[in-house]
């Protein structure tokens, strides 16, 4: 369908009622609904999709880098169209999971930036109401490369001061919110990290399972594989209109650069689910 600024969106429908939205431009998921009509993810007041600038919200790419850098902040992924190469009829009604998969590869506008060839399959499906997101970087070059790369997903939270992200304690945290150009190196002594500030932190070697309790009752919980890294990040004050309504709660590649030989591939799934903390 066309989405805002005319701009093509893929549309996932479930025949149980969850559904999912992504922008072919960043191949950015922003929007999944539970059966409830519920929103997950959250798009921020100032996002536009008249391709000026990356999509704020949802779930931008962070790839071949991940935050600032060589190149420009987070890389081009989340910057170019990328390009549909399967999809799955909508709805499903023999319940069958609907998906998409995308394709993003080299051009001259990434090697000026990246001087590699490279094809990144990006594909999304719905799992009844689970959302998985799979993303595979195949080296088509000669010589090797290295990147990072991350998922910034934004989460919406009933109010930041409700929100709480488990799973990371006694891990090894790189604190940016200081100084993001030197990380402070800290060790998590939180079952529960709550938000109070600005918090930028990329948490190293971090489990498959991870939790952000929302202050509804309900967590979305991140199953990943491949993805090692997890940032949890929210601007507070310094970004006034939106901090209390999202935490982002980001899959990432980044203490240790992912290394692709030629004919090589990287890959890393995660899959999100709505879970009822009160019982
Ligand atoms: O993932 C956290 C982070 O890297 C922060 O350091 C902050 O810059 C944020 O992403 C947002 O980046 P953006 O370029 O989307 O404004």
């Amino acid at each position: 369908k066309e989405g805002n600024s005319g701009s093509p969106v893929v549309v996932l429908k479930h025949a149980c009622g969850s559904s999912a939205e992504m922008y072919l431009y960043g191949a950015c998921v922003t929007s999944w609904k539970q059966p409830s009509g519920d929103e997950i993810l959250y798009v921020r007041p100032d996002a536009v999709f008249d391709k000026s600038k990356p999509i704020s919200g949802g779930i931008p790419h962070c790839f071949p880098q991940f935050g600032p850098g060589a190149m420009q902040q987070h890389g081009f992924a989340r910057n170019l169209d990328w390009a549909v190469s399967t999809a799955s009829a909508d709805p499903n009604p023999d319940d069958k999971d609907p998906s998409v998969e995308v394709v993003l590869t080299e051009s001259d506008y990434t090697l000026k930036m990246w001087p590699y060839k490279f094809k990144a399959v990006y594909m999304v499906s719905l799992h009844g109401e689970q959302l998985t997101c799979q993303l595979r970087v195949i080296n088509t070059d000669d010589k090797p490369f290295d990147f990072t790369a991350a998922l910034h997903t934004y989460i919406e939270v009933l109010a930041i001061e409700k929100a709480k992200v488990t799973g990371l304690k006694g891990l090894t945290y790189l604190c940016k919110a200081k100084d993001p150009k030197n990380p402070e190196i800290k060790t998590e002594d939180r079952e529960e990290i709550t938000f109070s500030g600005y918090t930028d932190s990329v948490y190293l070697n971090s489990p498959s399972h991870v939790e952000l309790e929302v202050g509804t009752g309900a967590a979305v919980a991140l199953d990943s594989s491949g993805w090692e890294d997890t940032v949890v990040w929210n601007p507070y004050t310094t970004m006034k209109d939106c901090y209390q309504h999202f935490c982002c709660v980001e899959n990432a590649k980044f203490g240790k650069a992912a290394t692709v030989a030629p004919g090589e591939s990287w890959s890393a799934t995660v899959t999100l689910s709505v879970v009822d903390v009160t019982k």
